[in-house]
C-alpha cells in the first residue's frame, strides 16, 4: 500500500513527516527520520516507514505547519512534449520550431530539460512567478517522479513547470529563459511511495485556475495519456550523468489553456493528482 510524506517546519526545525490524512502529519523526528534523502536511498522507504508507523508519534495539524518543497539537494528536470496535446499545442505557438516539437514526440531520444536547482523550488502555498517580459505565462501540471541516486523511481510529487509560451515559441533556443526564472518550479507537498507505474498510470492530473475569486481555466487529463515509460524517461536522464543526490524529473504536461489565456499576477493555480492530493499557489511577477 502506497504511503505519503512531506517536509515540513515546526518550531523552527525542519521535519519529515507521514501524511495521516490531508489535514495531519505524523513527525517522524523522534523516529529517527530527519531527513528525506536517506528515506528515498532505503532499500524499501515503504517496509522502513511501515516499522516506525506504529510508535507513538506526534501528530501535527497541517494548519501548524509550513509545509516545505520535498526536496533537499536533488536537482529538478523536466521532460518535455509526452503528450499528444502538448506536442500540439507547441506546433500552434511557433512557425519557427514546429518541426522540431514534431520530431521530438516521435523520436526514440526523449526532450529532457534542466528545471531547477533545489533551493529555488517553491512549496505548496508559495508564490509562483511569471516573468515580467513576458506577455504569455501558463502553469503546465505534472506528473513529477522522485529517483534516488541508483536512478530508482521510488516516489512521485506533483510538479508544477511554470512557462512563458511567447519566449519558448519565439525560438526554440530561448526555452532556457522561458522555463528558468525565479519561482518557475513548484512542487508537493506530499511524495507518494509505493506505487506503481501501472497504478500511477490510472490517477487523473486536474487544474483549476481562480481569479477574483472566480474560476477562469479548468481541465483534466490522466497520467495514461503519457506516451513515454517512466523507466524510459529516468534512464535518459541518469545515461552518461550521475546524480550523487538523486533527482526529481517532471514527466511532462498534458493540459494547455487556450491560446487567448495567460496567468496574471494574484490568480491562483491548483493542482490534483488524485494518487498524491493537491498542490497550490498564488501567481506574483517576477
Ligand atoms: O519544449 C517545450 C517544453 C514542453 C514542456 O514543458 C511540456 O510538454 O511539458
Ligand atoms: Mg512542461
Amino acid at each position: 500500500m502506497a504511503m505519503k510524506i512531506c517536509r515540513f517546519e515546526h518550531g523552527a526545525v525542519v521535519r519529515i513527516g507521514l501524511v495521516a490524512d490531508e489535514s495531519h502529519v505524523l513527525d517522524l523526528t523522534p523516529a529517527g527520520v530527519t531527513e528525506l534523502t536517506p528515506l528515498l536511498e532505503n532499500a524499501d522507504p515503504v517496509a522502513a516507514l511501515r516499522k516506525i508507523q506504529g510508535l507513538k508519534l506526534p501528530r501535527i495539524p497541517v494548519a501548524e505547519i509550513k509545509l516545505l518543497p520535498p526536496v533537499e539537494r536533488q536537482e529538478i528536470w523536466a521532460a518535455g512534449v509526452t503528450y499528444q496535446r502538448s506536442k500540439a499545442a507547441r506546433m500552434e505557438e511557433s512557425d519557427f520550431s514546429a518541426s522540431a516539437y514534431d520530431q521530438v514526440y516521435a523520436a526514440e531520444r526523449p526532450e529532457i530539460f534542466f528545471k531547477s536547482m533545489p533551493d529555488k523550488v517553491v512549496a505548496a502555498g508559495e508564490l509562483v512567478g511569471i516573468r515580467a517580459d513576458a506577455r504569455w505565462s501558463v502553469p503546465e501540471p505534472e506528473l513529477a517522479l522522485v529517483i534516488n541516486s541508483r536512478g530508482r523511481i521510488v516516489g512521485q510529487t506533483i510538479g508544477n513547470d511554470m512557462s512563458s509560451r511567447d519566449i519558448e515559441g519565439e525560438n526554440l533556443l530561448y526555452l532556457p529563459q522561458a522555463k528558468i526564472y525565479d519561482r518557475s518550479c513548484a512542487l508537493g507537498p506530499w511524495i507518494t511511495l509505493g506505487a506503481t507505474e501501472a497504478q500511477a498510470r490510472e490517477w487523473k492530473i486536474s487544474i483549476e485556475i481562480r481569479r477574483g475569486g472566480e474560476s477562469v481555466f479548468r481541465d483534466e487529463t490522466s497520467v495514461s495519456q503519457i506516451k513515454r515509460g517512466f523507466e524510459e524517461l529516468s534512464g535518459y536522464l541518469f545515461r552518461s550523468q550521475a546524480f550523487p543526490h538523486g533527482a526529481v524529473l517532471l514527466t511532462g504536461t498534458g493540459i494547455v489553456p487556450p491560446d487567448t489565456f495567460t496567468l496574471r499576477e494574484k490568480d491562483e493555480v491548483a493542482i490534483e493528482i488524485s494518487g498524491i492530493g493537491w498542490l497550490r499557489n498564488q501567481v506574483v511577477v517576477v
